[in-house]
């Protein structure tokens, strides 16, 4: 039996690995005496029962607010929103997506929305049209919450599920045209309410890119709370004395799984700063926190270094025990930065939307091998696997694989069961990274198998960004390929072919980036394009990224028999 309370050291964690049931875990909640159970009862209000109502859950401040809420104060609120979901006839099951700055409000509505067992689809600020149109259909969202700004890029008249729209911020709302106030959402009242849910009920949907087709929906269930809770435990290693700020947006998977209910399972209140990325705000808050715990990702880092040391030397940050990072390889240069400006480790943790939570980790109690992304968390069984789903020896690279099921991995792919069953090869949940093992069983990775950007942390898929690409008049062709940049991970470029009539310009390129910019998404946009007088094709008329790619790194380009002319 492990010790739940310690993380698994050097000296047991083999023996952890091999004994760990997630049984044990899962005594920890409610649900083992009823059979029953709903994540924000154990994130929030069971917080409240155990003597905690009045400790602070959420700190926020964005330079004009500045509030903090305590887990009954995030009770009742929820209460509120989900009584007031409950008045516009949201039930069990129904989808509600929140297109909102990060704001106190966002976690309302997804605590309220998921209280009464409807599916939280949260989105990230900086989507545009487009993008929240392929998600709010794709998921038949009945409701929507969103600011008065961002509702500017919903197109409601092309959204006929959509039978509600949540205004938050908004002093007059426009009822013809499905609005109602979020004030008028809150005016019920706050006297709890939770739908009991079984185990594998939905709990959240998030979108994420694949390489081929639109952004996939993946649905997360009630049980990843086990998961989630033991990262935080684990992974995170945090304490309810702890304060810990994960930057994510709550649009991506980090910023839930990772951003709110790790840390709000384990009782350790988060912190959570608005506006936009800026080196004196994020030092700023993590003394004004008095942050322990931070998480971030290696792109933040290489921007927080470009900017100087010396802005961090302004700032009182030692009470950080730890950093965390996820989302990109984290490099050791960037591990030294970090023991050089705060003087504590950065820990790397390796996981996906579809994960759940995290699977792979340089977690506090181990030793930390710097460049590795760590070992497997117990619970999990990885391994490294050829195409068809046998195991590979040390240091063989290959695919990255995972055996199911854990309680984080995603119930299914929103209305494409097919899209789901592809992930998996042989048994083996295959996770399109490819990485090797070394002889201590530690985990390095190597680059994703497929064509998926991964441009400062986040996935963009290139289908989307060819489809928006043309869409602009002068463009005939796109391709679209992510390239290696010293900040970012990787940048979009983007090969096209023009319409006739259109000659190749620094205007006209600057014009198809602020398209793919205004229409799809800001991170999403080509930042660098290249005009060719044809692409290379398969003979069925598909563009070979491979090929692009190779060209770009000058490596070889493989198998080209498909190859037209
Ligand atoms: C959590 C998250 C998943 C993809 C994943 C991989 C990359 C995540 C990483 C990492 C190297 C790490 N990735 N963690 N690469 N080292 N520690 O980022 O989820 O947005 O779904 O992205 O991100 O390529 O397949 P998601």
């Amino acid at each position: 039996m492990i010790n739940m309370a310690i993380a698994p050291n050097l000296e047991n964690y083999e023996q952890a690995r091999a004994t760990f049931k997630w049984e044990e875990a899962e005594k920890e909640f409610t649900w083992n005496k009823s059979g029953k159970c709903n994540i924000v009862y154990e994130a929030i209000d069971r917080k409240c029962e155990q003597g905690a109502a009045n400790d602070i859950a959420l700190y926020y401040s964005d330079g004009d607010r500045d509030e903090q809420y305590t887990y009954e104060k995030l009770q009742k609120l929820s209460n509120r929103f989900a009584r007031g979901l409950k008045s516009l006839g949201v039930a069990k099951g129904d989808r509600v997506f929140i297109f909102l700055p990060r704001t106190p409000e966002y976690y309302v509505a997804m605590l309220g929305t998921i209280r009464i067992g409807a599916i939280a689809g949260p989105l990230f600020e900086a989507f545009m049209e487009k993008a929240v149109k392929d998600r709010l259909e794709d998921s038949e969202a009945k409701v929507l919450v969103t600011s008065p700004e961002l509702l500017e890029r919903v197109p409601l008249h092309e959204l006929p599920e959509l039978k509600r729209v949540i205004i938050v911020g908004a002093d007059e709302v426009d009822e013809g045209k499905r609005q109602v106030a979020y004030q008028e959402i809150m005016r019920h009242d706050s006297t709890p309410i939770v739908e009991w849910l079984d185990k594998e009920d939905a709990m959240m949907i998030h979108y994420t890119s694949g390489s081929t087709g639109k952004p996939k929906g993946v649905l997360l269930s009630h049980y990843a709370m086990v998961h989630m809770y033991i990262s935080g435990k684990w992974v995170y290693d945090l304490k309810p004395t702890d304060i810990y700020w994960c930057v994510a947006d709550p649009g991506w998977i980090t910023g839930t799984s990772a951003g709110m209910w790790a840390p709000w399972l384990n009782g350790t209140p988060v912190v959570m700063r608005g506006g936009r990325f800026n080196p004196e705000h994020w030092y700023e808050t993590l003394a004004k926190h008095k942050v322990t715990v931070w998480f971030s990702a290696p792109t933040a880092f290489r921007m927080l270094m470009a900017a100087g040391t010396e802005i961090a030397k302004k700032y009182d940050l030692s009470n950080l025990r730890h950093i965390l990072s996820a989302g990109e390889p984290l490099n050791p240069e960037l591990i030294k930065w970090g023991m050089d400006t705060f003087g504590v480790p950065i820990y790397d943790n390796w996981w996906m939307t579809e994960t759940g939570s995290s699977v792979i980790a340089n977690f506090p109690a181990l030793e930390i091998r710097p460049g590795s992304m760590g070992k497997p968390i117990p619970g999990i069984e990885v391994e490294i696997v050829n195409n068809i789903g046998t195991p590979m020896g040390t240091n063989e690279l290959g695919n990255l694989a995972i055996k199911p099921p854990w309680p984080g991995l995603m119930k299914t792919i929103w209305n494409n069961p097919s899209k789901y069953a592809d992930y998996f090869v042989n048994g083996w949940y295959i996770s399109g990274d490819s990485a090797y093992k070394d002889e201590d069983g530690y985990y390095w990775f190597e680059g994703r198998i497929d064509d998926v950007i991964n441009t400062m942390g986040e996935r963009v898929g290139p289908f989307e960004v060819e489809s928006k690409l043309v869409e602009h008049p002068a463009v005939a062709e796109a391709g679209v390929i992510g390239v290696p940049d010293p900040v970012r991970g990787e940048v979009v470029k983007a090969y096209i072919t023009l319409r006739q009539g259109f000659h190749e310009s620094d205007e006209l390129k600057e014009d198809i980036m602020n398209f793919v910019r205004e229409r799809l998404a800001a991170h999403a946009r080509p930042r660098i394009i290249e005009v060719r007088n044809k692409l290379p094709k398969t003979r069925s008329g598909k563009i070979m990224r491979r090929v692009l790619k190779a060209k770009e790194l000058n490596i070889p380009t493989g198998d080209v028999s498909t190859i037209d002319d």
